[in-house]
């Protein structure tokens, strides 16, 4: 959820019964929330070249921006665009996939920030994990910028979050800490404010990490302008991974705004999964443990039962699996075969070695579809 340590399920009744409660209308879409600003979307307006519809698997120079502002995103270098593809994981829709060659990606002529403007972006993406300095949002100015790198950037030194830089004076740069799986699709939120940054993962919101500032931790800093937006890659490559949807609003959107923008636009479009549903059939039960099981000590993604997006599948994505199935019943639901049994036991056991050695885990909790 949009709020502090709260989650999807929860906070959206919530919601739904202030807005019945009220009259007041909920906001569907995002052209209902004021102040957007740009917002691309991978089954409309996607051209191989202005005014030429892309095809499947083709290449698309041209996405046609739907906010209204006619800020239309052309690839700068044709000869490396992108492609409009299907993403199954996503629900079957259709996306702009890179493959990380060489390019520029989407520039945005016309589209800026004022200096002290606050921003909220939305992004629905797949990514691959790529240790290069891939930006797949990058929103800069001469001051500061706006980034948001593919996951594995090594950055301050961990390899497995994802990374955004916000449009501080400078450009601080934070590592978030919720695991963005390979193959798993994902809703992510950047809300840039006056004196802080927030970042959703599927309406969880993350903990981010400062590991770059150039300016010095602590002390007063402020909104640069920015002017000039690429999308899929700026400076140093081009992205690896699916967009399937960009939108910048050039506010801080409320918490109550993302809530109902996810719930009543975002979530009932893209097929994202619940934590821990590696077969994706609504439910985390016994056989997702049983998935689990099968791979254990494995290479494996999200489908094989990896939850810490590391792609092996061992206790610590059992450690994660655990308490989900207990809050659901999942394991009460069927009895597990010996081979989950005994698996259980040594996961049990093993918790416990784990878990006086290591940090404390934190669960990815991702909120579902009503
Ligand atoms: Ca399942
Ligand atoms: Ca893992």
């Amino acid at each position: 959820m949009y709020g502090r340590a709260q989650r999807w399920p929860v906070t959206l009744a919530v919601t739904i019964c202030l807005t019945l409660g009220s009259g007041a209308l909920a906001q569907n879409m995002p052209g209902d929330v004021n102040d957007l600003m740009v917002w691309y979307k991978a089954d409309a307006g996607v051209e191989e070249s202005d005014g030429v519809p892309a095809t499947q698997g083709g290449t698309v120079g041209f996405w046609r921006d739907q906010s209204g502002n006619n800020l239309h995103a052309t690839i700068a270098d044709p000869t490396n665009a992108p492609t409009l593809e299907t993403n199954p994981t996503l629900g079957n829709v259709p996306v702009v996939q890179w493959g990380g060659s060489g390019g520029t990606g989407f520039s945005v002529p016309g589209a800026s920030l004022a200096q002290g403007q606050e921003s909220t972006y939305l992004v629905v993406f797949e990514s691959v994990n790529e240790t290069s300095n891939r930006r797949f949002i990058n929103f800069t100015g001469t001051a500061g910028a706006f980034r948001n790198y593919s996951k594995g950037y090594p950055g301050g030194g961990t390899a497995d979050p994802p990374s955004v830089a916000a449009p501080f004076d400078g450009t601080r740069a934070y590592h978030g800490a919720i695991p963005i799986n390979d193959g798993v699709p994902h809703l992510g939120a950047l809300r840039s404010t006056q004196g802080n940054v927030d970042q959703f993962v599927n309406g969880v919101l993350d903990t981010l990490t400062l590991w770059y500032d150039p300016v010095g931790a602590g002390e007063a800093w402020e909104l640069e302008a920015v002017d000039s937006l690429l999308i899929g890659g700026a400076p140093a490559g081009r992205y690896v991974g699916d967009i399937a949807e960009l939108i910048i609003y050039s506010r801080a959107l409320s918490d109550t705004e993302l809530t109902n923008l996810s719930a009543n636009y975002f979530e009932p479009r893209y097929d994202f999964p619940a934590a821990g549903d590696f077969n994706k059939d609504g439910a985390v039960n016994d056989m997702d443990f049983e998935i689990q099981g099968m791979n254990f000590f494995e290479p494996g993604g999200f489908a094989q039962g990896d939850m810490t997006g590391d792609g092996f599948v061992d206790l610590l994505d059992w450690i994660e699996l655990r308490p989900l199935l207990s809050a659901t019943g999942g394991l009460s639901a069927a009895v597990p075969e010996p081979g989950g049994i005994a698996l259980l036991i040594l996961g049990g056991q093993m918790l416990i070695v784990v878990r006086r050695r290591a940090q404390p885990m934190r669960c990815l909790k991702i909120g579902r579809r009503q």
